[in-house]
């Protein structure tokens, strides 16, 4: 099939699946064009049925607000009559759908229906989409969709609680590739970090406030009282100065390392002993996945769909959102057992391999059959 895929392309855990997915998808031989502002970070190999349309938004000195929701219907427009695409499946909501939306009208005018799958992610959801100053055109994009699909239950039911959805929501949950993310034998690159064999904590994500990011520091800290230990804080965002500060304040900053935006995050998460997820809310949470994936334990907080991926007490711990003394002395108590450790490690391995993107690929294929069955003929 020849596929629209539009996402966001930075760092952002929708971004990241939207980019997975759609390599996959051409390794199956579909065409794939990805439309959005920026290439995705995670869109770096060659492949010659992959394609990606960048959206540009002229400015003007009118324009306070440069309207890429304009450009961006625009430019899907454009890419789908010119490479006749099938279907078009957006990533995030705002403003993916009504964009979407928006492109649909004006094919139609032309005689041509393209298909519109919308993936919610979760903040869109949750956070930004519920504000009212969104809320009427989240709420109206989404049911005009011709299939909406979540990426855990939490989410599903998060959003049928929220907006009033006159559609199945499909879940397909989020997934991982475990033969790239897996432990591997990168024992140099732990040495240079710990050099004295120090445990590592690792966390990663776009620190923002909902992440809870003084946790890690806190949890951290806890840990570092009772063993020697370093800790990783990967990618970037609002919060990093607030985690410098408060990592001088517990006088633990000798032992954190920011190591910024990772292109090869498979690569990191091998040397870890432990990932660390504080959020308030995940409505999935991939960078949890892809860490457990790697053999690698979580400790996180048991919100949303969190609790579907790490499981209590088997492949880590999940407790309740700012509970930083259980979190802390269950890493404690892990790092401390290096036979459970082990324990831990190959049930993270086996509970990542459930969401292994083979089982998840076909569920998003027959999904594309369904909204566009004549397409999946030819
Ligand atoms: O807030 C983020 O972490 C980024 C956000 C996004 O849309 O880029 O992540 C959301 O989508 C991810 C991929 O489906 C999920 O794994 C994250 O849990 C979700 N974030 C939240 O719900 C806060």
């Amino acid at each position: 099939m020849r596929i629209g895929i539009v996402c966001y392309p930075t760092f952002g855990g929708s971004g990241v699946l939207a980019t997975e997915l759609g390599k996959a998808l051409a390794q199956e031989g579909h065409a794939v064009h990805f439309i959005t502002y920026q290439q995705p970070v995670r869109l770096t190999e060659f492949l010659p049925n992959l394609f990606y349309h960048e959206v540009q938004v002229p400015t003007y000195p009118l324009f306070d607000f440069p309207p890429y929701e304009t450009a961006l219907a625009s430019t899907m427009v454009d890419v789908i009559r010119n490479h006749e695409l099938d279907l078009l499946h957006v990533h995030y909501a705002i403003p993916h759908a009504s964009a979407a939306y928006m492109a649909k009208q004006i094919l139609q005018t032309e005689g041509k229906n393209i298909p519109v799958i919308t993936t919610l992610h979760g903040t869109d959801i949750t956070l930004v989409g519920r504000d009212k100053t969104y809320e009427p055109v989240v709420t109206f994009s989404i049911n005009q969709s011709d299939a909406i699909t979540a990426v855990s239950e939490n989410l599903r039911q998060e959003t049928l609680n929220h907006f009033r959805i006159e559609k199945p929501i499909h879940v397909i949950q989020n997934f991982v590739d475990t033969s790239r993310f897996r432990r591997k034998p990168i024992d140099a690159f732990r040495q240079v970090l710990a050099p004295k064999g120090e445990k590592i904590l690792i966390h990663a994500s776009n620190f923002r406030r909902i992440k809870r990011i003084p946790d890690v520091v806190r949890i951290f800290a806890g840990v570092r009282a009772a063993m020697p230990a370093k800790l990783l804080f990967i990618g970037d965002g609002p919060e990093r100065s607030t985690a410098e500060e408060l990592s001088r304040e517990l006088g633990v900053f000798d032992c954190v390392r920011f190591v910024g935006k990772q292109d090869q995050i498979e690569d990191i998460l091998s040397i870890a002993d432990l990932f660390l997820l504080t959020s308030e809310y995940e409505s999935f949470g991939l960078a949890a996945l892809e860490a457990m994936a790697a053999g690698v334990p979580v400790i996180s907080t048991n919100v949303g769909g969190l609790a579907e991926i790490n499981l209590d007490g088997e492949t880590g711990y999940a407790c309740a959102v700012g509970d930083i003394e259980s979190m802390s002395r269950h890493a404690i108590d892990l790092l401390k057992d290096p036979a459970q450790l082990e324990r831990f490690r190959k049930a993270a391995r086996i509970q990542a391999a459930r969401f292994d993107i083979q089982h998840i690929l076909p569920q998003y294929e027959a999904l594309y059959r369904m909204v566009a069955p004549a397409a999946a003929d030819q």
